[in-house]
């Protein structure tokens, strides 16, 4: 049976003293496929104490920029040549459909790389000379040791960016993937130390999030606290990192709005609406999963919606042509049929709203969507990150602007129309880390992600997101002789 526990100093661990084990499980049948083998917190403490002392002994630190590019992008060619056997690690572990791992979440991933790799080519410093006679420099360097939690819901893709992010400055690190989906990412860590990546400098826990994440995020050791999660968990995170004053990176939840105007073309109007809320089994911080629709669509729109629904392929994530697979675990996917059960008495249910019969396990539920009046409700207002819809109409721009912004969270928005003024104020007026205007999801690499209000704390990606695990050093040297005042000096 398969084991997974800690990686540390370029090593796995084989843990000698008593450990918790927690059964890994395949959503798609429920079995468990192997163990995972809790670190506890002096284990955490191995680890940061590994990655600090490797940033103090300065052999990634201190590698010149061109040193570092060669290692992020012999890692980028490597992970390229291990595609299949992650894709499976990673369908395994979380029931992502497959095709979608391969085309989306593993391009993705092999990209971070070579990302932050020509990013570091292009940082440079600033120098100021304001003040005769004085040269102050202005540059980064790496804070130290990050921690990197990261979640279930596409494990590679977003922890490598945390990871390629972190380590492109010089910074050392410690990742920790979510208990529930270990695999792919224990394997990414083997594989980037193939690719050449000195031991020390990326240490891997695992473990449950209140023994294993807690021990991290309180540790004194750690510079940086890089987290995606549930918006509870992000708080838990920010209060521990409080007690070191130690710099958090939240991206967490979303409840975004996906506005379709009169004037777009009801069958775009519906693809757009299918992929913004149930790609990725629906489990998505980016999720479109408030679906505001201008009333006068709204008939045509409901009817195409819902047969479409209905044509969904729902199974085996395995299977290249499954759209939507299992919800990751069990926990998860009663919370998410509890939220349902809810919405029934809250709004009309349009389509789904069951688990799938007829597939003997697994974790599968019906793609589901509700009409709802009011965007006040739960339903509207709670993240219930699953393949479940809340269609709500709206007259006007400024309703469906209201409607939009009217949400504790502001992670992504998307909007559809084909009128200039209307987009215009859109991306004005909406309150959101990202907006998509007529188009898919579209993560330009170069563009920071995050949230305002609720859905996040700082942003990750790009300039701004590598500048997080880094600290700003200024340098002030005299460029003349400089008579000092002599402090107690009266002859
Ligand atoms: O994730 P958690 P959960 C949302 C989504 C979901 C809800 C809850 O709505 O239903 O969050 O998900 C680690 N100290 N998103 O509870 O707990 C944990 O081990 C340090 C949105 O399953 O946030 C895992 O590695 N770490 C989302 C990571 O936090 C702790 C992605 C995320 O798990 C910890 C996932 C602690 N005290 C869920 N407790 C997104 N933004 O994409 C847990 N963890």
């Amino acid at each position: 049976m398969m084991q997974i526990g800690s990686f540390i100093n370029g090593r796995r661990i084989s843990r000698q003293a008593p450990a918790k084990h927690l059964p890994m499980v395949n959503p798609v049948d429920e079995q468990s496929y192997g163990e995972l083998i809790e670190a506890d917190e002096q284990e955490v403490g191995d680890a940061v104490t590994v990655a600090k002392n490797t940033f103090v002994g300065g052999i990634w630190r201190q590698a010149s920029t061109g040193e570092r590019q060669r290692v992020l992008r012999n890692i980028a060619q490597h992970l390229a040549k291990h595609v299949d056997e992650l894709a499976e690690l990673e369908c395994t572990d979380t029931g992502l459909p497959i095709q979608d791992i391969r085309d989306r979440h593993i391009p993705r991933m092999i990209k971070n790389f070579d990302y932050f790799a020509d990013l570091i080519g292009t940082v440079t410093g600033d120098t100021i000379e304001q003040t005769a006679g004085y040269l102050t420099s202005v540059g980064s360097e790496p804070a130290g040791v990050a921690a990197l939690i990261a979640p279930w819901n596409a494990p590679l893709a977003l922890a490598s960016m945390k990871v390629a992010g972190a380590l492109s400055s010089g910074n050392s690190a410690v990742l920790k993937p979510s208990e529930h989906t270990p695999t792919a990412l224990y394997r990414f860590v083997e594989l980037l130390h193939e690719a050449g990546l000195p031991p020390g400098v990326l240490n891997l826990i695992n473990g449950r999030g209140s023994v294993t994440g807690q021990a991290l995020s309180l540790s004194q050791d750690v510079d940086r606290i890089a987290f995606t999660g549930g918006t509870e968990t992000g708080r838990l995170v920010m209060q521990n990192a409080a007690q070191n004053l130690t710099p958090v990176m939240l991206e967490l939840g979303g409840k975004s709005a996906n506005i379709f105007f009169e004037d777009i073309d009801v069958q775009k109007a519906v693809d757009a609406a299918l992929l913004g809320i149930f790609s990725n089994n629906g489990q998505q911080c980016l999720a479109g999963s408030r679906i505001l629709v201008q009333k006068t669509l709204l008939d045509d729109f409901l009817t195409k919606f819902r047969s479409r629904c209905q044509s969904i392929k729902v199974g085996d994530p395995r299977d290249p042509s499954t759209e939507i697979g299992p919800l990751a675990f069990r926990s998860h996917y009663e919370q998410v049929l509890k939220s349902i059960e809810l919405a029934k008495t809250e709004g009309e249910l349009v389509a789904g709203g069951e688990s799938v019969t007829g597939l003997d396990t697994g974790l599968y539920i019906q793609p589901t969507a509700f009409l709802l009046e009011s965007n006040r409700c739960q339903t509207a207002q709670k993240e219930i990150f699953g393949p479940v819809a809340c269609i709500i109409p709206f007259d006007t721009i400024d309703q469906a602007i209201e409607m939009s912004n009217e949400s504790s969270y502001g992670l992504v928005a998307y909007a559809w129309t084909n009128n200039l003024q209307t987009a215009m104020r859109i991306k004005k007026e909406v309150q959101a880390g990202t907006i998509w205007i007529n188009s898919p999801v579209m993560r330009e690499l170069q563009a920071p992600f995050g949230g305002f209000k609720q859905s996040g704390v700082g942003r990750t990606g790009g300039l701004e997101g590598w500048k997080f695990f880094t600290e700003t050093k200024s340098v002030c040297i005299a460029t003349s002789h400089k008579d000092l005042p002599g402090i107690g000096r009266h002859d």
